[in-house]
């Protein structure tokens, strides 16, 4: 008798791809059209752009340079686009984002307002089942995540929220209508890149704005502007020179750090060199000279330059000396670029909190409570981070080989090859995940290199016939010492509350993530792996 309630069937693919941000965009195109592959993306989102679909809070702005934060594959692409200012803001990376898709005819493959809440792996059938918040299932023999390294917000548990009175927002998962903050009180809490970006636009909108700060950090000011048509003329003439650039440079970006040593230089000249630095702007800071990630006392130099800039610029002593006290080396933790975030302190309407000394106690129907005072507000805005790296593909609940939960085989950390495959998880790759430079990288750069050696492995498989491809224990554990070895070189891990390391996330394993070997040397590490049919991996029919 026939079944009265047949299953329906489940749509089988050759890859299922997990995002529509800069990853998912781009490995859609390069498996469907250049390898003729059947290809379904899911996106949790109503539109393409992953991350920047998500932070649309104010000041939300790219720190990479436009014109080395867009795709290089096409040098059509690359000429045909304008960028207006010199850093992209959030609506204009989304409409780049959005040309991409379009000039690609990408859309037609991507199920948007779908959300991934299972993956599952099939030993005897080879092939990965998606779940999705709504029930679907796909089917497919590859699985590729395209999730970003940012997108799992932290909303730190404070006690009382639930019974705030007022609104409040992170700006990892900012309203599309926006937030109206006329005449309101707003507390902002976090002084990463975030919060130093959105303090000065909110500052201007809002009756008063409450900076509550646990961690002061470093800034250098972005000294963003509208670009001259003779730059925009210049981009676009030198689409293979910038690539070259980027794709030689340890961090992806288009410039190249200096060949000097703090030392070789006299006390005047260091100064001199890092007040071009600062009326430069920007992540370039970092370039002044080669050993500043690798020398504590080098570091020190730019330490002490940067926090007299912050006492010079900023009016009240106390004040001052709050956004000053530093606790880490320079651009150990990620370091932020500005559009007058220190300047805003010296406005009436806006305080500094310092929750390090009095730390938040709890949220109370009219405001936030420390220690030491109440502060009655109508908005509290989280920029407080992300569960960065491993949050977002956590959140998959993939589960590999055996049923295998992939938070299980993480349980201490972070364990794969080339941040790229987990052993026990055979044709499952994640894009620009932990144990590759990611965000230590300008993310289209890391994103292409990634993107296009799964590309190439797939291509490999199929030439040669073989259906399965997964990374072997050994392989990982080798990686991982190199993850360690490379981070442990640098000044990186001194910065304690960093998110590299999964401090700020309470509960997670302190392992510092990225690979900080640098994006060449990776990509030359990756190249030789493919060279070497694949050496790390186990390929089989
Ligand atoms: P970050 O860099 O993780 O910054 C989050 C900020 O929020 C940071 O200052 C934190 O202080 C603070 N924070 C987090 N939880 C709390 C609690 N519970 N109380 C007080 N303060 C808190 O996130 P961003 O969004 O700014 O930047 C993320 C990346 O996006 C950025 O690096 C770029 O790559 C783009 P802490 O330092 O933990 O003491």
């Amino acid at each position: 008798m026939p079944d009265v309630n047949p299953a329906p069937a489940i749509p089988h693919y050759d890859a299922l791809v997990i995002g529509a941000g800069f990853s998912g965009l781009y490995q859609l195109l390069c498996l469907r059209d250049r390898l003729g592959l059947k290809v379904q993306v899911l996106e949790a989102g109503e539109g393409v752009g992953g991350t920047w679909y998500w932070n649309r809070y104010p000041g939300a702005r790219c720190d990479s340079e436009s014109h080395s934060y867009n795709f290089t594959f096409s040098k059509e692409l690359f000429e045909e686009w304008e960028w207006s200012e010199r850093y992209p803001e959030q609506p204009e990376i989304m409409r780049y984002l959005n040309h991409v898709a379009d000039r690609f005819d990408l859309k037609r493959d991507i199920r948007f307002g779908t959300r991934v809440t299972g993956a599952r792996y099939d030993e005897a059938a080879n092939r990965w089942t998606v779940t999705t918040e709504a029930g679907e299932r796909f089917s497919a023999q590859f699985l590729i995540t395209a999730v970003g390294c940012l997108s799992t917000a932290n909303v730190p548990k404070i006690p009382g929220l639930e019974d705030f009175a007022g609104q409040w927002v992170h700006t990892g998962q900012w309203p599309h209508e926006g937030v109206d903050f006329t005449g309101k009180r707003v507390g902002l809490i976090g002084t990463g890149s975030t919060g130093i970006q959105a303090t000065p636009v909110i500052a201007a909108a809002a009756k008063h704005l409450t900076v509550f700060q646990r961690t002061a950090n470093y800034s250098v000011p972005a000294h963003n502007a509208p670009l001259k048509p003779e730059f925009k003329q210049w981009v676009k003439a030198n689409h293979a020179t910038l690539r070259e650039v980027m794709r030689s440079t340890p961090n992806g970006h288009p410039f190249v750090i200096a060949d000097r040593s703090v030392w070789d230089v006299s006390d005047a000249e260091r100064e001199a060199l890092y007040e071009a630095a600062w009326a430069k702007g920007g992540l370039q800071f970092r370039a002044t000279f080669r050993d500043l990630l690798v020398d504590k006392a080098a570091n020190d130099t730019a330490a002490a330059f940067l926090k007299n800039k912050i006492r010079e610029i900023v009016k009240d002593p106390a004040t001052a000396a709050t956004l000053a006290d530093i606790d880490h080396p320079y651009a150990a933790k990620r370091p932020p670029i500005d559009s007058d975030y220190f300047d805003t302190f010296n406005r009436d309407n806006v305080t500094l909190v310092d929750v390090r000394a009095a730390p938040i106690e709890r949220v109370t129907p009219d405001g936030l409570q420390t220690r030491e005072a109440s502060y009655p507000l109508d908005i509290i805005v989280f920029a407080t981070g992300f569960d960065a790296m491993t949050g977002p593909l956590l959140k998959l609940n993939i589960e590999g080989r055996n049923g295998m939960p992939l938070a299980q085989a993480w349980e201490a950390g972070p364990r794969n090859y080339l941040g790229l495959q987990v052993a026990g998880f055979p044709n499952l790759f994640t894009i620009t995940g932990p144990g590759s430079p990611s965000v230590l990288c300008n993310m289209p750069v890391a994103i292409e290199q990634h993107v296009e050696w799964i590309t190439d492995c797939i291509a490999h498989l199929r030439a040669k016939g073989l259906a399965r491809i997964e990374t072997t224990e050994p392989a990982m554990a080798g990686w991982v010492a190199q993850v360690n070895d490379a981070a442990a070189a640098t000044l990186l891990p001194e910065a304690h509350h960093s998110w590299y390391l999964g401090a700020n996330v309470p509960g997670k394993p302190r392992v510092f993530m990225p690979y900080a070997g640098g994006m060449a040397h990776y990509r030359a590490i990756c190249d030789e792996v493919a060279a070497k049919g694949y050496a790390g991996f186990a390929l089989s029919d």
